[in-house]
């Protein structure tokens, strides 16, 4: 579906929309909910009130990764700019508030086109709208999608030298192994041979740091966690009570990732319209996994998918990094 949105200046810009509707929704929380080990799919944390906790999560000074990508990209924009070369077609997934990419949007003066692609179509409304106002040479050409399914990309009018999907905050760390390298293998294809891959990656580093961003003092990132059973509620006909889940979050050394769960605080029946899904105390729903890396284990994983690292970038630290990958097919 394509509908056209009216910014500023009278710019026509169209959306191009493959959001997934509720049916997909409900059948993924069901089947998650029905699972030995209960899950939700991480992806479903934002909605309108989810993305904007999230926007509050990435302001506090726990949650060390915007600050510490925004940083790196402050430090080493002019080296990135040089690798990308010119009039590339930026691609963003994941765009959110499109905070993150102002700085590539200016310092690549010549980009042929720039295609957000979120989920939350609000969102991306809004930022289409400032973006083609702030950048009014710029095509835009925005698309709601989940991009861990189907969508098509649209056709810009201006021509490129190369495409480059750019991935930032380290969301590659929210899928698991397979889903994650079958990810990289989508993106391959989509930027094509020569196209590349501008991805920011969480490294490994004290558990203590990774258990105070994840468990902010302010409750902010509970509030999130638990603002998916809100939206189930709200969307899909659900009972949750939301006083009778916790949020419980920590770093599991073994599989190297931050896990987040719902815990019921007791025995308890929830229903979702006409399913009743039982739960016991203590029984938890795992609603996200954050994975952090190694550079040498970002490396292989990447090449598994086709991609070469060609630049690594990193804070004093060493707890973050913007990686340069080339499709080398
Ligand atoms: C979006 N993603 C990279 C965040 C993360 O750190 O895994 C989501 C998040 N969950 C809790 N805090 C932030």
């Amino acid at each position: 579906m394509e509908f056209s949105i009216n910014s500023k200046g009278n710019k026509q810009v169209r959306l191009h929309d493959f959001k997934p509707g509720r049916e997909r929704f409900r059948a993924e929380v069901l089947s998650g909910l029905r699972k030995a080990q209960k899950e939700l799919p991480s992806k479903y944390f934002y909605d309108e009130q989810g993305s904007c906790l999230f926007e509050r999560i990435c302001a506090l000074d726990e949650y060390y990764i915007p600050r510490t990508e925004a940083a790196i990209m402050e430090t080493y924009i002019e080296e990135m700019v040089e690798l990308l070369g010119p009039r590339v077609l930026l691609i963003e997934y994941g765009s959110g508030s499109c905070a993150k990419v102002h700085i590539l949007l200016d310092h690549l003066c010549d980009l042929a086109a720039y295609v957000p692609i979120d989920i939350s179509r609000e969102q991306l409304l809004r930022v289409t709208k400032d973006l083609t106002s702030n950048y009014p040479r710029l095509e835009v050409l925005p698309v709601c999608a989940d991009y861990t399914s189907g969508f098509e990309l649209p056709v810009s009018k201006h021509p490129n030298e190369r495409s480059v999907v750019y991935f930032p905050g380290s969301t590659i760390g929210n899928f698991d192994a397979i889903p994650a390298k079958h990810f990289l293998e989508h993106v391959a294809k989509v930027c094509g041979p020569g196209g590349a891959l501008l991805i920011g990656v969480d490294l490994k580093k004290d558990p203590s740091v990774l258990h105070r961003a994840y468990n902010d003092s302010q409750g902010v990132t509970a509030t999130f966690n638990l603002n998916l059973l809100e939206r189930i509620n709200h969307e899909l006909n659900g009972d949750f009570q939301l006083g009778w889940f916790e949020h419980y979050a920590f770093y599991n050394p073994r599989e190297g990732r931050v896990e987040m769960h719902l815990v019921s605080l007791r025995d308890q029946k929830v229903r979702l319209d006409n399913v009743t899904i039982p739960f016991a105390k203590g029984e938890s729903i795992w609603t996200e996994s954050s994975y952090k890396f190694s550079v040498d284990e970002f490396e292989q994983m990447a090449a598994t998918a086709g991609f070469n690292v060609e630049h690594v970038w990193m804070d004093e630290q060493q707890w973050f990094s913007v990686q340069y990958l080339v499709n080398k097919s």
